[in-house]
């Protein structure tokens, strides 16, 4: 009787004595290196949103003008910005950047600091304004809305001179103020001045305190950021090795860009979180060009950049050049919905939803960074390690065999990037086959792979930089094409 009430006592000061050993879960693991501003995280979450190169270009089929252009060549017949947001919409995109102002000079906004804009084309009879009908139909539609403004600028005659930096920051405060919130400005690195060329030096620092004093939130778009990067070619293709972060000390937008290999992989351990953006359009030009009506890119392209984009640590920036009438033609937009079909059945069902996750190292053992963490669909839950162990396997069971060809793996990016090298075998029913052995992961990787039939699936952390810390693995099977 004794014994029993002795061994009732301890079982019953058992949470106590565990509690009092100091057997609390652990701390989360602490930031490694360069990490995203929560604006950063933000931007990172929108994956895919619409480009438009639209201005003077449209009416002269050139993809770069000369500033010499007659502004009355600007005159859409229908220009229907409605239209423009409700197809980035349908086809889920998350916003829209306009080239507000191009390598010409010509203003989409009857701006006060330049002759050559929309006041002095035949549109509207010089009433309109572009930026107003965009941004007032992004707004109707959801979608967030984001300018490029060239600093070169080939019409300006004070381009090429001190006094130009000012009358860009002025068109800068123009387009800034008088628009509602935008959540990217682009700076095109491109500059074509040749020796006959006048040479402009930027005042980046103007330029930047300029969009911060109006947009604080804003992410900037250079070669050098300092929001998000370009990554390097108009391909559509970012490195299979995408580091979000790089060093961008001594580097500026344009000729003094860093070389485009870093571009395209970013750089481990840099000190600046960069996040590559990969910029490039459905058709072979910026521009809209009729005899490109034939050659929007196919389904089968647009997949492929899909997975060399947002498959690879990078958002996708998908140009859509509205035709002379202002509107997006149906070729590209009949398109653009194929791509959202195809995005949507594949990625509809996450075949590891309910699989049975479990993992050889657990930070702390503890539930907080547990497996579950993995498939909850939370952004803000993830599994980790103990801060001295740097690889680790996990491992999916479906419980049956289960039939697909992409996975989907997310490091959660606020406490950094980490992971250097991974791999990912199957099981055969008698032993592990190799997948592929990839390197980065960062915000988003997902991997594609001729069909597996399995119930068993291992991701092997193979080299971090840090305890790797993951909040999402998905699998997918996608149509075959
Ligand atoms: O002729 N170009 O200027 C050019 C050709 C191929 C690829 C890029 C460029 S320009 C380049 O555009 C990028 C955005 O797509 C960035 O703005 C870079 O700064 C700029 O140099």
């Amino acid at each position: 009787m004794k014994s029993r009430l002795i061994r009732k006592m301890l079982w019953l000061a058992c949470p106590v004595f565990f509690v009092l050993a100091g057997c609390s879960t652990p701390e989360p693991p602490a930031p490694y290196g360069a990490v995203p501003s929560p604006f950063q995280i933000e931007w990172q979450k929108m994956e895919y949103y619409m480009f438009i190169h639209f201005g003077p270009n449209t009416f002269t089929d050139v993809e770069w003008g000369d500033g010499k252009e007659d502004p009355k060549v600007f005159y859409p017949t229908q220009l229907d910005c409605r239209q423009w947001a409700a197809t980035a919409k349908a086809a889920g995109m998350k916003a829209i950047i306009i080239t507000a102002k191009h390598h010409d000079g010509f203003c989409l906004w009857p701006s006060n600091y330049s002759t050559h804009t929309v006041r002095e084309s035949l549109w509207k009879d010089g009433k309109g304004d572009v930026l107003r009908e965009l941004s007032d139909a992004c707004r109707e539609y959801g979608l967030k809305f984001g300018v490029y403004l060239s600093p070169w600028d080939q019409n300006h005659p004070s381009y090429g001179t001190p006094e130009y930096n000012q009358i860009f920051s002025n068109t800068l405060d123009e387009v800034l103020s008088g628009y509602g919130e935008i959540f990217e400005q682009w700076f095109d690195g491109a500059n074509g001045e040749g020796p006959n060329g006048k040479r402009q030096v930027y005042d980046w620092n103007m330029f930047h305190k300029t969009v911060y004093r109006h947009q604080p939130h804003a992410i900037i778009f250079s070669d050098v950021g300092p929001g998000c990067r370009w990554m390097g070619n108009e391909a559509g293709v970012a490195g299979e090795t995408n580091w979000s972060t790089m060093n961008i000390e001594g580097f500026a937008p344009g000729r003094e860009a860093p070389p485009t290999r870093i571009l395209n992989s970013g750089e481990e351990g840099g000190k600046a979180w960069l996040p590559a953006e990969t910029d490039v359009s459905i058709r072979p030009g910026w521009f809209y060009s009729a005899s490109t009506d034939d050659r929007v890119k196919s389904l089968a392209k647009l997949i492929d950049i899909y997975y060399t984009s947002v498959g690879r640590n990078s958002n996708l920036l998908l140009n859509v050049p509205p035709d002379r009438r202002g509107l997006i033609h149906p070729n590209d937009s009949a398109r653009l919905m194929e791509f959202r079909r195809m995005l949507d059945e594949t990625f509809a069902v996450d075949l590891a939803k309910n699989a049975k996750f479990t993992a050889d190292h657990t930070r702390g053992s503890s539930s907080k960074y547990g497996t579950k963490n993995l498939s909850d669909g939370n952004f803000d839950t993830y599994w980790a390690t103990d801060d001295n162990q740097l690889t680790a396997s996990i491992v999916i069971d479906f419980g049956k065999e289960q039939t697909f060809n992409r996975l989907s793996l997310q490091e959660y990016i606020p406490l950094g990037q980490r992971v250097k090298a991974f791999s990912v075998e199957y099981w055969d029913g008698s032993a592990w086959q190799p997948v592929v052995r990839q390197t980065t992961i960062g915000y988003k990787r997902i991997l594609c792979f001729p069909m597996i039939s399995t119930q068993k699936l291992k991701v092997h952390i193979e080299e971090a930089l840090a305890c790797p810390v993951l909040n999402g693995i998905a699998v997918y099977k996608a149509p075959e094409i």
